[in-house]
C-alpha cells in the first residue's frame, strides 16, 4: 500500500440491537469488557478455569522473549480428557457430543461416553503403533466422526496432528508429511462428494513414494471401494482400533506441548507450517465457542459448516465445541446433494439452534434462491456465525432475514489459521451489529489499525489491522522456522503482529475488514478496497456475488475490473452493466466505478471458499493464469475464460 490510507467509502447505517431474550440470559456480557481491560491477563487466568488442568497454571503469560510466548507455562492438562472425560465425569456420558449426517444420508449419533471409549481406543491404537508424546501424525480424512477421534486421541498421547484437507493432491500432502516430518498417516478408502464415493488413500499411496520416515497408514474403511494395500505398512482401522481396550490414563501434558501443526496455503512460497500448543490454545478456543455463540450445552444444538481441514474445522468442531460439552452436527457432504435445500433440510432435522457458516456459502444460498430456505422450518435457529471472508452488507442482511427470520443476531467473526481463535466479532447478547463489520475485539485481545508508519489511524480512516498485545491462542512460530515466523508476522510492525489484512474503523471506533493487502487497488493515487466496491456490487438486487481486481492500466494506475455473478433470475444486458457501473458510482463514489464489469457463472476460490482474485487480476491483464493448484475447482478457469470476449 502506499501512504495514501485506505479509502473509507462504504456507509452502511442499517443497526440490529440484540434480542432482549438472548440479552438477559446471555453466557457474556458487556462487563467482560471493562473486567478484561482492567486486568487483561487475570482475565485470561480466569478464563483458563474454564478448564481442568492436573496441575493448575501459577504463571498466565511468558512474553519474556517477544514474539515467542509462553502461556500457562507451569501448568499441566490433557486436552483430550477436557474434550471428552471430563463431560463423562461430571454426568453428561449420555448427551450426543456429534449427530453425524453422511452424504449418502446415512447418520449416527455418538454420545460423550462413546466418544471417550472411541478415543481411548484410538489412543491406545496408536501407541501400539509405535506413535508416541511429541511425534507428529498426519491426518488425511473425510469429514466423519473417525476425523474428531484421530484428532483427540493425537492429543491424548501428546503427538502433535497435522490434518491436511481431504481435497489435497498427492503433491501437497507428500510436503506437509515431509515438512512435519510425520510417523504416522491416518487416512480412508474414501468419503462421499456430490453423490459418489471419492478416493483418497490412492493420494497418500502416492505421496508416501516422494516421503520417507512414515512407518503405518492406518486406514478407515468408509465407502468400501476396493483400495491398493501395502503389507506391513497399512492398518484397518476397525481391525486395529475397534480391538483395543476402552480404558486409557490421559496423562497430563504441559500447557505449551504441541497440540497441531495446521498448514496455511498462503499464495506463494513454501506453506507455513502453522504451531499451536495446549493450554493457550483451549482456553482461547473454549472462551470465544461459549461467548461469541452463546452456547448452552445442555439445549442447543451447533453446527460448524466447515471442514475439519481448516482452522475454523479444528478450533469450532473439535477443540471449542468439545471442550464446552456441545451437542454438534457434522455433515460430510456438498451442499447441494442430493439438492440445493439440504443444508436446511439439515438445520429442520437436528432442530439446529447455532448455524456458523462462511460468507461463500450464503452467496451461493443467494444464487440459488430465496424459495429454497423458505421450503424447510429454520425457526429453531437463534445465533448465525459468518468466518472466512468479509462479508458483504446484503449478504448479511439476506442471512439474517432468510436463514434467521429478521431475528437472529449475526456474528462476524474475524480470526486466522495463526490466531487460532476468533480475535474480533460481535457478542450475541451485547453488541448492536452492523452489517458487514466484525466490530471489536473481543474481552483480552487487542486490535487496531495503523497506517505505513504504524500510527494509529484515527475513527473514520483505514489502513492495516493489527494485533497489539500477544493472546493466549496465538501461534507460537512457524514449524522448523522461527525466522520465518518473526519476518512474515512481527517485523513489518514494531512489537506489533501484522495479520496482512486491510481494514478502517469507522466513526465509532468499530472494526471493517477490507480484504487481504495484496489485494488492494490504487486508483488513481487512492487506495480502495476490493471488498467495499464488491460489496456495492452485491447491494444491486441483480447480483448474488462478485470479486473485483485493480488491472494495470496506463493513466490510472490501476483500473477496477469486476466479475459479477448475477441471481436467479437476472439477465446479462449492456444496460445492466451501465446500471451497475453506476450503483457503484451512487453507493461508494465515482472513483469506485469498475472500468469493465464482466458477467460470469463462477469465481475462482480456494478450497476453503476464498476468492482467489489473483487469478482474476491475470485474466483482466491479459497475462497466462498463474498457479491454480490451490484451486477447489481447477475448471473454472477455463470456463470463465470462454464466458469472456476475446478482447478483454
Ligand atoms: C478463520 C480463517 C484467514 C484470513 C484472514 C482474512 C480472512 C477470516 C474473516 C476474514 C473478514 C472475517 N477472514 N474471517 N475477513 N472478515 N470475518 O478463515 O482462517 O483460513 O487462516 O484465513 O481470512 O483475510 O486474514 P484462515
Amino acid at each position: 500500500m502506499s501512504n495514501e490510507s485506505l479509502a473509507n467509502l462504504l456507509k452502511e447505517e442499517r443497526r440490529f440491537a440484540p434480542p432482549a431474550e438472548l440479552a438477559a440470559s446471555a453466557n457474556v456480557t458487556a462487563d467482560a469488557y471493562a473486567q478484561a481491560s482492567e486486568d487483561r491477563l487475570a482475565f485470561w487466568a480466569e478464563q483458563a478455569r474454564r478448564l481442568s488442568w492436573a496441575v493448575e497454571p501459577t504463571e498466565t503469560l511468558d512474553w519474556s522473549n517477544p514474539p515467542f510466548a509462553k502461556w500457562f507455562a507451569d501448568g499441566k492438562l490433557n486436552v483430550a480428557y477436557n474434550c471428552v472425560d471430563r463431560h463423562v465425569e461430571a454426568g453428561n456420558g449420555d448427551r450426543v457430543a456429534i449427530h453425524f449426517e453422511g452424504e449418502p444420508g446415512d447418520s449416527r449419533a455418538i454420545t460423550y461416553a462413546q466418544l471417550k471409549d472411541e478415543v481411548s481406543k484410538a489412543a491406545n491404537a496408536l501407541q501400539q503403533l509405535g506413535v508416541a508424546k511429541g511425534d507428529r501424525v498426519a491426518v488425511y480424512l473425510p469429514m466423519i466422526p473417525e476425523a474428531v477421534v484421530a484428532m483427540l486421541a493425537c492429543a491424548r498421547i501428546g503427538a502433535a496432528h497435522s490434518v491436511v484437507f481431504g481435497g489435497f493432491s498427492a503433491d501437497a500432502v507428500a510436503s506437509r508429511i515431509k515438512d512435519a516430518d510425520a510417523k504416522l498417516v491416518i487416512t480412508a478408502d474414501g468419503g462421499y462428494r456430490r453423490g459418489k464415493p471419492s478416493a483418497l488413500k490412492p493420494a497418500i499411496d502416492e505421496a508416501l513414494t516422494k516421503v520417507d520416515g512414515v512407518e503405518n497408514v492406518l486406514v478407515v474403511r468408509r465407502t468400501g471401494e476396493e483400495v491398493a494395500w501395502t503389507e506391513g505398512r497399512d492398518v484397518w482401522w476397525h481391525e486395529l482400533v475397534d480391538a483395543q481396550s476402552a480404558e486409557h490414563a490421559p496423562e497430563a501434558h504441559d500447557a505449551e506441548q504441541p497440540l497441531f501443526i495446521l498448514y496455511t496455503s498462503g499464495t506463494t512460497g513454501k506453506p507455513k507450517g502453522i504451531l499451536h500448543t495446549s493450554g493457550g490454545y483451549l482456553t482461547q478456543a473454549s472462551f470465544t465457542h461459549n461467548a461469541v455463540f452463546d452456547l448452552k450445552p445442555a439445549t442447543d444444538v451447533y453446527w460448524c459448516t466447515a471442514d475439519i481441514g481448516w482452522v475454523t474445522g479444528h478450533s469450532y468442531i473439535v477443540y471449542g465445541p468439545l471442550s464446552n460439552g456441545a451437542t454438534q452436527v457434522i455433515y460430510e457432504g456438498t451442499p447441494d446433494t442430493p439438492h440445493q435445500g439440504r443444508m436446511f433440510e439439515i438445520v429442520q432435522k437436528y432442530g439446529v439452534t447455532i448455524l456458523y457458516t462462511a460468507p461463500t456459502l450464503i452467496r451461493t444460498w443467494m444464487k440459488w434462491g430465496d424459495d429454497i430456505p423458505a421450503q424447510f422450518d429454520l425457526s429453531s435457529l437463534r445465533v448465525l456465525g459468518s468466518v472466512g471472508e468479509p462479508i458483504n452488507p446484503e449478504a448479511w442482511v439476506w442471512y439474517r432475514e432468510h436463514i434467521g427470520a429478521g431475528k437472529t443476531p449475526i456474528v462476524d467473526t474475524w480470526w486466522q489459521t495463526e490466531t487460532g481463535a476468533i480475535m474480533i466479532s460481535p457478542l450475541p447478547g451485547v453488541t448492536e451489529t452492523k452489517p458487514g463489520s466484525a466490530q471489536r475485539a473481543l474481552p483480552g485481545i487487542a486490535a487496531t489499525v495503523v497506517d505505513d508508519e504504524a500510527r494509529e489511524v484515527p475513527d473514520g480512516s483505514g489502513g492495516y489491522l493489527v494485533l497489539t498485545e500477544p493472546w493466549p491462542s496465538m501461534l507460537r512460530t512457524i514449524w522448523g522456522d522461527d525466522q520465518r515466523y518473526v519476518d512474515t508476522y512481527w517485523s513489518r510492525f514494531e512489537g506489533r503482529y501484522f495479520a496482512g489484512d486491510g481494514a478502517k474503523k469507522d466513526e465509532d471506533g468499530d472494526i471493517w475488514l477490507l480484504g487481504r493487502v495484496d489485494d488492494v487497488m490504487l486508483v488513481s493515487g487512492h487506495n480502495i478496497s476490493t471488498t467495499e466496491v464488491e460489496s456495492a456490487l452485491v447491494g444491486h438486487p441483480a447480483v448474488a456475488e462478485s470479486a473485483v481486481v485493480g488491472a494495470t492500466d496506463a493513466t490510472t494506475g490501476q483500473a477496477i475490473v469486476a466479475f459479477v455473478i448475477l441471481r436467479g433470475t437476472a439477465a446479462d444486458s449492456e444496460e445492466l452493466i451501465a446500471d451497475l457501473r453506476n450503483h457503484v458510482g451512487r453507493t461508494l463514489g465515482p472513483i469506485a466505478k469498475p472500468k469493465q464489469i464482466k458477467v460470469v457463472s463462477e469465481l475462482p476460490k480456494t478450497r476453503s471458499g476464498k476468492i482467489m482474485r489473483r487469478l482474476l487480476r491475470d485474466i483482466a491483464e491479459g497475462r497466462e493464469v498463474g498457479d491454480t493448484t490451490t484451486l477447489a475447482d481447477s475448471t473454472v478457469m477455463n470456463l470463465i475464460q470462454s464466458q469472456l470476449p476475446a478482447a478483454g
